[in-house]
């Protein structure tokens, strides 16, 4: 019989693009750029500055429609939607192709961690606004060819009606795993993310990347470099670790939900 202590943690959510890895800028910009060229867009090229800005707008599609909407008002196009969903097929294919060279790691402490998990049965779940096929590709190609069987659950993109800053892709999660939010730790990478964790109810660590870093993150338990390796320690941005955390590990997970269910 599992004793399921109201404080325990019973399971790790991970957001995808910038947590697992940094898949923006070199990633998911470059292959929105491909589909431009190969849709005849030549004029059409996304600077790592403007996606900065278009990376407000979560969801690729959601993104596209965006642009050509305020940024592009003057190219007229006959059916924007089936424009957008073309582009948005060509961007994933790309997408993947990118992801299958190994061009993109996961960030520091990301593997040892699942890793850690897996050997204490703590439990494993992908909440992301990324296209379904997108996270099965980097986690076969970045994390392990049979880790999509790691995950109890992958919640992404288009699995529910709002993508984040809504809750509903974190709700989804903990509804598959039948787990109160307080039982598990989010990870995550934005703003958005972070506002979908908190309003879901579950206590969020942040690590940040180089579009997200001036974001504001109140409300995470804690804002890092990244996860840390024993041999390089992650650095805290803001919040507090439990003492004697030079990196993120299952402990300090444990630890963390035993802080905020003692507050
Ligand atoms: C990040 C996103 C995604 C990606 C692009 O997702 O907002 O839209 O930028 O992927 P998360 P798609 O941080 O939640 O993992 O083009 O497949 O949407
Ligand atoms: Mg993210």
């Amino acid at each position: 019989m599992s004793f399921n202590n109201s404080h325990s943690l019973q399971a790790l959510i991970f957001d995808v693009d910038g947590t697992l890895a940094d898949t923006e800028r070199d990633g998911h910009r470059v292959a929105f750029n491909r589909a431009f060229q190969a849709a005849g867009l030549e004029d059409v090229e996304w600077s790592i500055e403007l996606y900065s800005q278009l990376l407000s707008v979560t969801g690729g599609k959601e993104r596209l429609r965006h642009y050509f909407q305020t940024m592009e008002r003057e190219r007229k196009f006959s059916d924007l939607d089936q424009t957008v969903k073309e582009l948005h097929r060509l961007k994933t294919g790309y997408y993947k192709e990118i992801v299958m060279s190994g061009s993109i790691a996961l960030r520091p402490g990301v593997k040892r961690l699942i890793e850690e998990a897996r050997a204490a049965q703590v439990r494993l779940a992908i909440a992301t606004t990324t296209t379904l096929e997108n996270v099965t590709t980097l986690l076969k190609s970045s994390l392990d060819p049979s880790a999509l069987d790691w995950f109890e659950v992958i919640a992404a993109g288009d699995m529910v009606p709002k993508k984040k800053p809504a809750p509903d892709i974190f709700e989804y999660a903990l509804n598959h795993l039948s787990l109160e939010p307080s039982n598990c730790l989010a990870f995550e990478d934005s703003g958005h993310g972070l506002t979908s964790a908190l309003t879901a109810g579950i206590p969020t660590l942040i690590t940040v990347t180089d579009y997200t870093q001036n974001q504001n993150f109140t409300g995470a338990i804690a804002v890092l470099n990244n996860l840390g390796e024993p041999q390089q320690p992650c650095r805290i941005i803001q919040g507090q670790l439990p003492p004697n955390s030079s990196s993120v590990c299952l402990s300090t997970c444990e630890q963390i939900l035993s802080s905020v269910a003692a507050r």
